[in-house]
């Protein structure tokens, strides 16, 4: 937990790096050709070292090389993950997610702060699959999280926006390693959009946490059943004032709906707990909730084949975002593509004799 950062010195540490991409819609090429001429070249010992000594400027640095849509940024970012990565997975991975006003910033700053208290290193990632759509980030959340920005032991990074779905999947999985490189004890992942956002975090994460709120029936309804299934802890946020009791209530309520699911994680009771976010009361039985979790599910080995089924499966995910960027890199796919849609909008063709064409298309090229 050694704090040899300069940047320790300024007051704010949510890093930027978000607006100075463009949309990730395949002008890379046309960069590459640009940059040739003059490869980019950086210190990468200097690199390492900065980020194994917990500078936060080398970090979020190495960040933006990996979020990079620039041919030879990415390589550097590549190749700086790799020389880190003999450094990584040494930290409790926490995805939180929820609805949205769940509470889930209110509670990664109470909770982040009271870990970086206790002298852990907390590193906050978001992601939000639904910035590819919009171009949206955490950015207009961060003030939320304010407290923790300040916090010497914390760092934070907005979720990158633009790029596939795949392509947010990638940056923020090797985000989260470089922060583990970079010696950060506890990860927590807020999911930001809604959708498929959940799944993604789940598979990157060794403890998934919902956050809900009170009225476990009424929530239910909105809520998937599918996500209750996905989490190893149950959360009731919002557990003062006169919500408190209901809170309880609510927690009783989940218990009972609990029993009859199947657990996220084998050999694990999910829990039901009420917490206060906003009061910070409760939130030190949701830490040592996910200790005993990590204890157990490292002694039965569950921790440990669930990370190297989550690797495999990134390799999967990433292969078929290949094939998919590939396929689609042709400006004369994309029109063939939009003219068939229309087709099969206006029934003119099958969907098989359409997607029949659009490979045929491919092949002749
Ligand atoms: N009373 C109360 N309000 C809370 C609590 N946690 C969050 N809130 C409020 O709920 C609103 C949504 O919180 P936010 O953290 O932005 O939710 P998110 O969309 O899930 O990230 C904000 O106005 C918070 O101040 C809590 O524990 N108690
Ligand atoms: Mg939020």
């Amino acid at each position: 937990m050694a704090e040899t950062d300069k940047s320790k010195q300024t007051s704010m540490h949510v890093m930027s790096g978000v607006k100075s991409q463009h949309d990730g819609m395949g002008h890379t090429s046309a960069v590459k050709k640009f940059t040739k001429k003059k490869p980019l070249t950086i210190d990468e010992e200097a690199y390492v070292q900065g980020i194994r000594n917990g500078s936060r400027l080398h970090l979020a640095k190495a960040i933006t090389f990996i979020e990079s849509t620039v041919s030879d940024q990415q390589q550097i970012g590549q190749s700086l993950l790799k020389r880190l990565l003999p450094f990584t997975g040494n930290s409790i991975r926490i995805g939180i997610t929820g609805v949205p006003g769940a509470g889930k910033s209110t509670f990664i700053e109470a909770f982040g702060k009271m870990l970086g208290d206790e002298g852990f290193k907390v590193a906050v990632l978001a992601i939000d699959p639904s910035s590819s759509i919009t171009g949206g980030s955490i950015l207009g959340d961060k003030t939320r999280m304010e407290e923790l920005a300040r916090h010497p032991n914390a760092f934070i990074r907005p979720s990158p926006a633009a790029g596939t779905l795949g392509g947010v999947h990638k940056k923020s999985r090797e985000t989260l390693l470089l922060c583990e490189a970079g010696g950060y004890d506890v990860i927590l992942v807020e999911t930001v959009g809604v959708g498929q956002s959940e799944t993604i975090v789940r598979g990157m994460v060794d403890f998934f946490l919902l956050l809900a709120l009170t009225g476990a029936g009424d929530e239910l309804q909105g809520m998937k059943k599918g996500i209750m299934e996905l989490a190893d802890a149950l959360v009731v946020n919002k557990a003062d004032g006169t919500n408190e009791k209901l809170a309880k209530k609510t927690v009783a309520e989940y218990k009972q709906i609990l029993h009859f699911l199947a657990p996220a994680t084998p050999n694990w009771t999910t829990p039901a707990l009420a917490v206060s976010s906003l009061y910070k009361t409760g939130l030190d039985t949701v830490w040592k909730t996910v200790q005993t979790f990590q204890h157990d599910m490292q002694a039965n080995h569950v921790w440990q084949n669930r990370r190297k089924e989550q690797t495999v499966s990134w390799f999967k995910t990433m292969i078929v975002d290949r094939l998919y960027e590939d396929f689609f890199s042709s400006i004369d796919k994309k029109e063939t593509m939009a003219n068939l849609e229309q087709m099969v909008r206006q029934e003119k063709v099958t969907v098989s004799q359409a997607v029949e064409e659009l490979f045929s298309s491919n092949s002749k090229e």
